[in-house]
């Protein structure tokens, strides 16, 4: 099955300002007047709006239509939501892109029948997360990409191969997938213009010589895939994954210390939250920064024990390699955290709530003070009376002038 969400950035901003609903709305970053719709959701559809379309022409076709701004975490967030749910389901399965993922349902065929097992999974998702998905199913993982879109929204669409002829074959051969403008192009300019007839091709010697001179290999590799024999496994999600980073660029290089750490942290929560959501522990992090002038990769790393996978050691690693190997007066482009050494493990770090916190165990203070921090994007100070009337304090409190927030234990 290939599960899609849909609308899926746009869906988002929907499910937190339920006004949006009904009403067009794109998301997209304006600048200047420039920038691009990422998504939009169905209402503004309707005025032909699509992904990837400049901002102004979105509004010549829909001047109604709300833009609102892209708020990557929050979509991440939501996925990852979504895909804990389709992972009870199913332990065979990729994450194709942010809001897609295949998975392999054979197992559960002895019970339910393809049809019952994609409603389970939508109710489910759509109960826990209150988003809406749409479902392909087939025998064939590019079949059931290609059915997932079939039906949006909210739509299950089987694609068996009997089925081939009049679900699939009538389509122009550029809505197949994987095959771009340039591939469409080249097989309409010989007239090949339905998948039907990419399918069929070999029935047509002459033709099919002929194409086979200009395509090369590929072409018998795309007539496979039109008739439902791609072939493509799913991709085990850990085995896929030798090592897990994140890094992000700045339009202004950062050039003191507390914020390049203050921008490694969100780098290093995100990446914990993936290596956690994937149930894997890691044996070593690097981190890394592009520094502006020479625009040269610095790159330092420390290995530690599988054991500490709690994120207080691995913030404090993170801490340590970053603060031990800033120079003053660099100038810092881009910054980026990585794990490597991935194995599969149990989920060592919990979420944690303040009332199952335990005031005098300074490490689990710490993560909540992480977890605040995280939350209101600023940092967040510990100050605590110890059960000895010892007071403890974060040692970075002593030369900060401006404290935003404490949390006394
Ligand atoms: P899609 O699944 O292609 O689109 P969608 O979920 O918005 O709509 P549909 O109902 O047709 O599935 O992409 C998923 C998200 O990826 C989408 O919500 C926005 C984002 N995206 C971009 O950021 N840039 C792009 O060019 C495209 C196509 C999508
Ligand atoms: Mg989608």
């Amino acid at each position: 099955m290939t599960i899609d969400l849909d609308a899926f950035f746009a869906s988002c901003e929907e499910l937190r300002n339920p006004e949006l609903i009904g009403t067009p709305m794109g998301v997209g970053f304006e600048l200047n007047g420039r920038g691009i719709v990422t998504t939009a959701n169905y209402a503004a559809r309707k005025f032909g709006v699509k992904s990837a379309m400049p901002i102004f022409k979105a509004k010549q076709l829909c001047p109604d239509i709300k833009v609102v701004a892209p708020d990557h975490d929050y979509y991440q967030d939501k996925a990852n939501e979504v895909f804990n749910v389709v992972y009870k389901y199913s332990k065979i399965m990729e994450i194709a892109s942010i809001d897609e993922c295949f998975i392999d349902v054979t197992k559960l065929t002895n019970k339910y029948t393809p049809l019952q097992i994609a409603q389970m999974i939508k109710n489910d998702i759509k109960k826990k997360t209150d988003l809406t998905v749409s479902i392909g199913i087939s025998t064939d993982l590019l079949l059931s990409k290609m059915a997932s879109g079939m039906d949006k929204p909210n739509g299950i669409t089987t694609l068996w191969i009997k089925e081939l002829k009049d679900k699939l074959w009538p389509l122009p051969v550029g809505d197949m997938y994987m095959i771009g403008c340039k591939t469409s192009e080249k097989l309409n300019s010989l007239g090949i213009e339905t998948i039907g007839q990419l399918a069929n091709l070999k029935n047509n010697h002459e033709l099919y010589k002929k194409t086979r001179k200009i395509m090369g290999v590929n072409l018998d590799k795309l007539i496979n895939e039109a008739n439902g024999e791609s072939k493509r496994e799913i991709e085990d999600v850990v085995s896929q994954l030798k090592s897990l980073s994140k890094e992000e660029t700045f339009g202004t290089s950062l050039t003191d210390i507390e914020s390049i750490l203050r921008e490694m942290r969100k780098l290093l929560k995100y990446a914990y939250e993936r290596l956690q959501y994937r149930k894997l522990n890691a044996n070593s992090l690097h981190v890394f920064i592009k520094v502006d002038k020479s625009f040269k990769r610095l790159s330092v790393s420390k290995r530690f024990d599988r054991k500490d996978n709690d994120w207080d050691s691995i913030w404090s690693i993170a801490f340590e390699l970053m603060s031990s190997n800033f120079v003053e007066g660099m100038s810092v482009k881009q910054i980026g955290v990585g794990f490597s050494g991935l194995k599969e493990g149990e989920r060592v770090y919990e979420q944690l709530t303040l009332d199952s916190s335990q005031v005098e165990n300074i490490p689990h203070l710490q993560s909540i003070a992480d977890d605040a921090s995280w939350s209101v994007h600023e940092d967040v100070f510990i100050g605590s009376t110890m059960n000895d009337n010892r007071r403890y304090e974060d040692k970075r409190l002593i030369d900060r002038d401006q404290i935003k927030f404490k949390i006394w234990g």
